[in-house]
């Protein structure tokens, strides 16, 4: 079983001047963003920033988060966030794809998300049939 580390809900950095610290280089952002000189105000992981998907790792978007922006392809095994996501709120544009990945001739399996859309607890959405969820399922994320 993997170790989950919980965060608090909490970090230090200029609410809204977070992301724009950010180098445009780097899309990815998980958890406490550095901190900006001079100003401490309280920015909550639970929120996602318009423009950016975000996912968290409990449902309700509670836990680490993990935010993307640009279109392409997330592999979420690259950076710790396989099988993990239990909560998407897509506040792009555009839309995104959840996708489990099979092995051999087994077809992937995926999950349309529309632009806007936020799903609180995708161990709400059914996978494949009525005896499985999407929860802790997710190995890829496609952003068109
Ligand atoms: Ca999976």
């Amino acid at each position: 079983m993997r170790f989950k580390r919980y965060t608090t809900a909490l970090l230090t950095a200029v609410a809204g001047a977070a992301m724009l610290t950010t180098p445009a280089t780097a899309e990815a952002v998980t958890g406490p963003t550095p901190q900006t000189s001079g100003v401490v105000v309280v920015a909550d992981l639970s929120e996602c920033t318009p423009g950016w998907l975000c996912v968290w790792e409990y449902p309700n978007r509670q836990g680490d988060r993990y935010s993307r922006k640009s279109a392409g392809t997330m592999e979420l095994g690259g950076v710790g966030w396989r099988d993990r996501i239990s909560s998407v709120w897509n506040r792009r544009n555009a839309s995104v794809t959840l996708v489990d990945s099979r092995s051999g001739v087994v077809p992937d399996v995926t999950l349309p998300v529309p632009a806007g859309q936020l799903i609180p607890d995708l161990g709400d959405v059914k996978y494949l049939s009525n005896l499985a969820d999407w929860n802790n399922k997710v190995d890829k994320i496609i952003l068109k």
